[in-house]
């Protein structure tokens, strides 16, 4: 007779799925301008979007992707197109501002409408700055189109996504027909009437090199903005450009 052996099999796997942890603020960019749904999303001017609010510079998947949420479960708010993205009233011509929080060495950006690739940027192998620029020739386009850009990573198999809603061929003052939101008013996130006196920090004007908490405001360019996540400040994440970090008061 054979000795039978039974091991007991602890449910070790059961215990990893509560572990997941939001990831700091550091790796990686995103389109600030004009929005990207990640960026709306990190605004709050879209709400419930869940996990991307706090991470909009995470976008992060292998190359070659053609979606707007690089194919993360967690981030499948992106993808979706009834969500009631605002969209962008914008020119023939539009300039969109990437903002890295990790400057990856560079192969190249793209942007696609559809399976269009409407303009590619080499980026040269080399280090990109905190924030980087490309003015887009769409005059091909018009009407309400959702643009992809991809930031191929040289020196990884990755790449960052981010989704734009656009209305193209303003000039004529077509105002934003955007799909309204799931609720009714825009959802102001809890704005602050600001009461100044109860600003500890001593405010002043940003300054790059410097660490700010969340909640500490400054001025720049003549307004305030409030700190939504803690960072140090560097060259190019002035508030204006990172409305992950920074909402204006
Ligand atoms: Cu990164």
């Amino acid at each position: 007779m054979r000795r039978r052996i039974t091991l007991p099999l602890v449910a070790a796997g059961a215990m990893v799925s509560t572990l997941t942890v939001a990831t700091p603020a550091q790796a990686h960019g995103y389109i600030s301008s004009p929005p990207s749904r990640q960026a709306l999303c990190a605004q709050n001017r879209v709400p419930d979007c869940g996990q991307i609010r706090w991470e909009p510079q995470s976008v992060e998947g292998p190359k070659g992707l053609r979606n707007c949420h690089a194919n993360i479960s967690h981030f499948a708010v992106l993808n979706d197109d009834n969500r009631g993205w605002p969209a962008t009233s914008v020119g023939s011509t539009v300039t969109f501002t990437w903002v890295n929080t990790a400057q990856h060495a560079t192969r190249d950006w793209e942007y696609f409408i559809g399976n269009t690739r409407v303009a590619v940027f080499s980026g040269g192998g080399r280090q990109p700055g905190p924030t980087v620029s490309h003015t887009v020739n769409l005059s091909n386009y018009s009407g309400r189109q959702k643009l992809l850009a991809v930031w191929n990573i040289s020196d990884t198999a990755n790449a960052f996504y981010s989704c734009v809603d656009l209305q193209i061929g303003g000039g004529s003052g077509n105002p934003t027909p955007s799909p309204s939101p799931t609720t009714n008013p825009p959802a102001p996130s809890p704005t602050p009437t600001a009461a100044p006196t109860t600003n500890p920090p001593a405010g002043g004007t940003w300054t790059a090199g410097r660490a700010y908490a969340v909640g500490d405001q400054v001025t720049y360019g003549g307004r305030t903005y409030r700190c939504r996540q803690a960072h140090t400040a560097i060259a190019g994440w002035e508030p204006p450009n990172v409305p992950a970090l920074w909402s204006q008061v």
